[in-house]
């Protein structure tokens, strides 16, 4: 069934596990996503990027989330992921997503606030949860692209007054993740998280999960993080299945590239979702 993402979340916020967010643009990564989340019994949250939007078309996303949900037998929120442009965030609304995040951390604090509020206002009007993020995360998500040196990790403080300010479900905080593949291996910042878990005591979001050791999930985990984005990896799926199959063999039936793709997938999804400890918890 299509739930909302506060939903998913504030019960995973009370019963301390984080559910998975996977991004997803097309039919078989959709399916990878249901099929992984029916076979461990998780609640999940499939999200689309403004660039998933703008390949697959919002219509076509809509639909094929929403028979999705209405088939499955879990719960399952359909997000909007680092929504920047007014009309897309809107126009996910009007389509039926359950969630939207408004991704204005590049904005000013002040500015970041007030934009932020005006989305929730009119999101919770119409019974949509909203993501914000607050410090910014270094890296590549689709049209979203942060150089190194202007990635920052959030501020306490500042995250108080944000949520005091805006009324968000969730907030999306930048611990030391980022979007895309990773050169080293990611040092997460923990004290940090626990404080602002503490102060703020709602649904946490961790972005660029992919390649985070399974380790330093687990801990954030344990430590307040109740909604995890992983795209990267399952990208990584989907073209080494790909990849395998074009140059072992002269198959050229999408279906035996794609289907076996969609099954790679669907294996990594579950990997995540016993990490993340949101298996069972459907
Ligand atoms: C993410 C995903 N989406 O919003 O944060 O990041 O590609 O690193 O999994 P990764
Ligand atoms: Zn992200
Ligand atoms: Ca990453």
């Amino acid at each position: 069934m299509l739930v909302t993402g506060k939903e998913i979340l504030e019960k995973a916020h009370r019963e301390g596990y984080a559910v998975g967010a996977f991004n997803v643009n097309n039919m078989e990564i959709l399916q990878a996503v249901i099929m992984a989340a029916e076979e461990v019994k998780a609640p999940v949250i499939v999200q689309t990027s403004e660039g998933a939007i703008s390949y697959a078309g919002i219509d076509y996303l809509a639909s094929m989330v929403r028979l999705a949900a209405q088939k499955a037998s879990v719960p399952v929120a359909l997000h909007l992921d680092h929504g920047t442009n007014f009309e897309t965030l809107i126009g996910c609304i009007r389509h039926g997503w359950t969630s939207i995040m408004f991704d204005g951390s590049h904005l000013p604090l002040a500015e970041n606030i007030a934009q932020t509020k005006e989305i929730v206002k009119i999101a919770h009007a119409c019974g949509v949860s909203v993501e914000a993020e607050l410090g910014r995360l270094g890296g590549i998500e689709d049209n979203i692209s942060v150089d190194e040196k202007d990635a920052r990790l959030t501020s306490p403080d500042e995250a108080v007054e944000f949520v005091n300010g805006t009324g968000v479900d969730y907030l999306a905080i930048a611990i030391g993740t980022a979007h895309g593949k990773y050169k080293g291996e990611p040092k997460l910042d923990f004290d940090r998280l626990q404080t602002i878990k503490k102060l703020l005591n709602m649904p946490i979001v961790l972005h660029g999960a992919s390649g985070v050791p399974e380790d330093s999930i687990v801990k954030a985990t344990k430590l307040g993080i109740n909604k995890i984005n992983i795209d990267t990896d399952v990208r990584v799926a989907f073209t080494e299945a790909v990849k395998t199959i074009v140059t072992t063999t002269d198959i050229f039936d999408p279906r035996k590239i794609c289907g076996p793709a969609r099954d790679n997938m669907a294996k990594v999804v579950k990997a995540k979702m016993e990490m993340f400890g949101c298996a069972g918890k459907a």
